[in-house]
């Protein structure tokens, strides 16, 4: 199979949800000694910005769009751990989280997978996470950036408390702090000092690949 019939395929599998498919095509990638950040970026990310596009035009919806994410994880798998130490040192990295409080974490999985798809190392600390956890690790891991998620009133203090803290421990200049979900405003992320916020998660990930 030549080289670009196993990228098609991989992107292919992406955009229509097939995840047996993408860990063939991830497996003949390796089998043709394609560069698995190659197979990655021209693979299985280009399906997956097909699909984040078609999201953002509303041409498909939430289930096709984790159904895709699900896929692209699946490539993701074989993949990643086939990408050169170096590699994978230059990458610049994210956590994403859903502060302190809420569990809605859907929208916050699809901004992980944006940003994974646009070539980020995507520490996911997942939901309810404690503020200063995501404080110490900021400082700890040396990361370049944080997205934080709520979809909840009450908890939209946490994004001030995560500012804060990233203030206090010295670490607030180092770091990008992005933040999104439905009550949040780009009026409250300046309030609160952080960086960005973004409507959707698409937005997101091309600011900060600008960023850097
Ligand atoms: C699904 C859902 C649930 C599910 C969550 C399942 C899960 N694993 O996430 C369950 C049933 C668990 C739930 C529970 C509750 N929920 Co609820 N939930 C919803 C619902 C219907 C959909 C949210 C959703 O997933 N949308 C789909 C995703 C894809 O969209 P999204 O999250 O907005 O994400 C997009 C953007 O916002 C953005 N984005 C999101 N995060 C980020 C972060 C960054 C950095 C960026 C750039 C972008 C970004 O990008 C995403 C995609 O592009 C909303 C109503 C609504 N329509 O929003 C209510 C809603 C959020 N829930 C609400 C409430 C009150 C609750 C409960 C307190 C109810 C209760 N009494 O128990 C509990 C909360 C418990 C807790 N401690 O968190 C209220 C919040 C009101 C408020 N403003 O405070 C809402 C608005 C419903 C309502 N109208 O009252 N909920």
């Amino acid at each position: 199979m030549s080289k670009e019939a196993i990228l098609n395929k991989l992107s292919d599998a992406v955009v229509n949800g097939k995840p047996e498919l993408a860990k063939e095509g991830a497996n003949e990638a390796l089998a043709a000694k394609i560069d698995a950040l190659d197979a990655i970026n021209n693979g299985l990310v280009k399906g997956m910005s097909i699909v984040g596009d078609k999201y953002g035009a509303r041409q498909v919806y939430l289930p096709q769009v984790l159904m895709s994410a699900h896929t692209m994880y699946a490539g993701l798998d074989i993949l990643l751990p086939a990408i050169p130490k170096a590699a994978v040192a230059s990458m610049k990295k994210c956590a994403t989280a859903v502060v302190e409080g809420d569990v809605h974490d859907i929208g916050k999985n699809i901004v992980k997978t944006m940003l994974t798809a646009s070539g980020f190392s995507v520490n996911d600390l997942g939901r309810d996470v404690p503020i200063q956890q995501i404080v110490d690790l900021a400082k700890n891991d040396k990361l370049d950036a944080i997205a934080l998620s709520t979809l909840m009133t009450p908890t939209m203090d946490g994004m001030k408390s995560a500012v804060d803290g990233l203030v206090e421990n010295g670490y607030r200049k180092n770091v990008k702090i992005c933040i999104g979900g439905a009550p949040t405003s780009a009026e409250f992320a300046k309030e609160i000092g952080a960086d960005h916020r973004d409507a959707n998660a698409q937005d997101c990930a091309a600011w900060l690949k600008e960023v850097f």
